[in-house]
């Protein structure tokens, strides 16, 4: 008798743990996909604002000749070929306004290529 309930108990528990992983891995929905383009001289768009601590796809992609972004105060870079596209996973640490400049000498208008990352509470 004591087995029996010792065993249910068990079950029970055993029950309870895969439904509550299982609602776990449901709650968490993918990250969200921010999409870059660069082309000489700017990023569409402009401006992009995220959260902190909320991780998010970025994915570049660099149309007419080579270019990336780089957010020196955050150590964030991301840079593509002519006509590639890449992605990475970031979670941003710290909150503020952050200007990217463009990591790949592109031309005349390369100095000024540049967007704005905000990243809020
Ligand atoms: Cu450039």
């Amino acid at each position: 008798m004591k087995l029996k309930i010792l065993t249910s108990s068990f079950v029970l528990a055993v029950l309870t743990a895969i439904f509550f992983f299982a609602h776990l891995s449901n709650a968490q929905e993918p990250p969200q996909r921010i999409e870059i383009v660069a082309k000489r001289f700017d990023f569409t768009p402009g401006e992009i604002t995220l959260k902190k601590g909320v991780p998010v796809v970025i994915v570049f992609t660099s149309k007419d000749v080579s270019h990336g972004v780089k957010f020196k105060e955050l150590n964030l870079v991301i840079a593509s070929g002519k006509g590639e596209t890449k992605e990475i996973t970031y979670t941003p640490t710290q909150v503020g306004t952050f200007v990217g400049q463009c990591s790949v000498f592109c031309g005349s208008g390369h100095g000024g290529m540049k967007m704005t990352l905000h990243v809020t509470e």
